[in-house]
């Protein structure tokens, strides 16, 4: 059955890979929502109100005016948002296969668990550090190189993550996005570069990364 949204859905949003992540995901639903931009730079996350929404204070979390029971309801957790846009309008997520479901939540999770704060601890150590720790930057190198390995491996000779495209790959481009950031070059991993490149150029991923404060914010 055919969910419609009558109400738009509240994102909470900033842009960076968590961020795309929700913007993309609802650009494919084609659902209606607003934007809330919390700037994340002017510390915009630390207020008692964004709190009540998202309790570690961080994007993307959403607002469902229509939760379940009718009732609204906040998500936080760009994992958690994913699969609850997911099973509410039974898109991205085979809800009813096992087997493919377990598919897509193994790569869910190795996005969340690794393939984001990992790299998210490169972007750190190569950019924004006080001063720069070899050790370190050595350290999420190596483990940002074993991460695209690994994708590279699952990636060969498949068009997407899992058997279709679903909240895996939505999940997994928003952090190969910065793969400048965490100093990657993707032309090291030719399967990743090709799921990429097809990835980016499908519209609502476009449209979804186009989602800005301003038009000269990258
Ligand atoms: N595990 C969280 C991580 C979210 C996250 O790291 N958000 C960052 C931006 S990408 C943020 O809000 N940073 C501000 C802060 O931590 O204070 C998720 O996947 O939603």
């Amino acid at each position: 059955m055919q969910v419609t949204q009558s109400q738009p859905i509240e994102l909470f949003y900033w842009t960076t890979p968590n961020g795309w992540k929700a913007t993309i995901m609802l650009e494919e639903l084609a659902v209606p929502y607003t934007v809330t931009f919390i700037d994340i730079g002017k510390d915009e996350q630390w207020t008692p109100d964004y709190e009540t929404v998202s309790p570690n204070h961080q994007i993307p979390a959403i607002r469902d005016p229509e939760g379940p029971g009718d009732a609204p309801i906040t998500v936080f957790e760009s994992g958690a948002v994913l699969l609850y846009l997911a099973r509410k309008f039974g898109k991205f997520y085979p809800q009813a296969d096992e087997r493919a479901r377990t598919m897509v939540e193994e790569w869910l999770m190795f996005q969340m668990g690794s393939f984001g704060p990992f790299l998210g601890q490169a972007h750190h150590f190569n950019l924004a550090a006080p001063e720069e720790i070899p050790y370190a930057i050595e350290r999420y190198r190596k483990i940002a190189e074993r991460l695209y390995e690994v994708l590279d491996r699952r990636l060969a000779g498949r068009e997407y993550i899992a058997d279709d495209y679903s909240i895996a790959d939505i999940a997994l481009f928003g952090w190969a996005l910065r793969f400048n950031r965490h100093r990657i070059d993707l032309d090291d991993y030719p399967s990743v570069r090709r799921w990429f490149d097809a990835i980016g150029a499908r519209p609502a991923v476009q449209r979804g990364l186009a989602v800005k404060p301003r038009p000269s914010d990258v």
